[in-house]
């Protein structure tokens, strides 16, 4: 087992679609802020991105591309392990185990499922059913304490928690009960073209979502077409004016600089002036970003020695928990 004073923390994400600025302010910068004070895990979930139709080729892509993004991002890899799930011996195997434990129905309930599934008709593959029982496999396989995610996760952290009591109670205590990480502070950043809905990067209007990867050019054309409000005030009201809180929030997140000051800084400025900074400070704070981006991308040789030690040290945890989870679920040894 993990035998680290630290506690550790884990996430995962699919390698499928571009990284958007909700994403980074939402969930990246927080795993980079924590990555000082825990044992940190970052896993690729490609086994997780086979669970809806999908090509193999831009599957490949999508998992250099997104190890890219999170290291330009300031995921350290000398200071954290980043890994691609394929490459650890132990996820789908100890999600066998889960699945064993786990109630159909439960499964069956899960709001992710049913709303995927739906989407997909008729052809929904076993895998989209069992995919909470994979992500609590890449939970419980390194004894995670917290476990960073969005709102839309916390059923599925919760069918994880569910999972590891059951283990613990029918064999014996194995499995740390991880915590969802929610971060309470982190800002929630809505679309450009409907600022009542978050911005997502599977929205269908381009324009609502600034991706961070999208040219300055883009990014300057999508925030002067950004949805504004009737009157001219340049202050916060997300009731009456969700345009203009949204481009505020999203300058204060991208500038350091709060509400409260830019709220200040912009009275009676006007709404084109005030456009025009909040793109200087988005592009500000993805050109770093961007160019690392860049650097990285071209170095696949490094990208894939990353991925060799994310997954070295994801392993030697994951055997161990393997092992132990086996001898207590009455396998007998593999003969040396
Ligand atoms: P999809 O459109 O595929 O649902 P998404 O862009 O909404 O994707 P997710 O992959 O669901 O993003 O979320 C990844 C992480 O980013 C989660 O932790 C989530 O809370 C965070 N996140 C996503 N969108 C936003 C947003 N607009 N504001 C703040 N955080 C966000
Ligand atoms: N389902 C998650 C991705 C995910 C994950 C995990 C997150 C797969 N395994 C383990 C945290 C921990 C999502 O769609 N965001």
């Amino acid at each position: 087992m993990n035998t680290s004073p630290r506690k550790t923390v884990l996430t995962c994400a699919q390698p499928s679609g571009k990284l958007q600025l909700g994403n980074y302010f939402g969930a990246v910068k927080n795993w980079v802020s924590v990555i000082e004070e825990y044992d940190c895990f970052f896993g690729i979930v490609d086994q997780h991105a086979i669970t809806m139709p999908y090509s193999p080729a831009d599957l490949r892509k999508a998992t250099y591309e997104t190890l890219a993004v999170y290291l330009a991002c300031g995921l350290d890899p000398e200071k954290c392990s980043i890994f691609a799930q394929s490459h650890v011996i132990g996820h789908t195997e100890l999600a066998w185990i889960l699945g064993c434990i786990c109630p159909l129905g439960q499964l069956e309930r899960m709001t992710q499922f049913k709303d995927k599934a739906k989407r997909q008709g008729q052809n929904v593959g076993a895998g989209l059913l069992y995919y909470p029982v994979l992500m609590a496999a890449d939970i419980l396989l390194y004894n995670a304490h917290a476990v960073p995610v969005g709102e839309d996760q916390k059923q599925h952290i919760e069918i994880t928690r569910d999972l590891a009591q059951k283990f613990n109670a029918t064999y014996s205590p194995t499995f740390n009960i991880p915590e969802p990480m929610i971060p309470q502070t982190a800002a929630r950043i809505r679309s450009l073209q409907d600022p009542t809905s978050k911005m997502s990067k599977s929205d269908p209007n381009p324009n609502g979502c600034v991706y961070l990867l999208d040219p300055p050019s883009v990014i300057r054309k999508k925030i002067a077409s950004a949805v504004t409000d009737s009157g001219c005030d340049i202050c916060r009201d997300d009731e009456n004016k969700p345009g203009i809180s949204n481009l505020l929030e999203i300058y204060s997140a991208s500038s350091g600089k709060s509400v409260a000051e830019l709220e200040a800084q912009y009275q009676g400025s006007n709404y084109g002036q005030f456009k025009s900074d909040v793109a200087d400070a988005v592009i500000a704070l993805l050109e770093p970003i961007q160019q690392r981006y860049a650097e990285y991308t071209e170095n696949k040789d490094y990208l894939n020695e990353v991925l060799k030690k994310g997954a070295e040290a994801a392993q030697k945890i994951a055997y161990k928990t393997l092992a132990k989870v086996y001898r207590k679920a009455g396998f007998v040894e593999r003969p040396r």
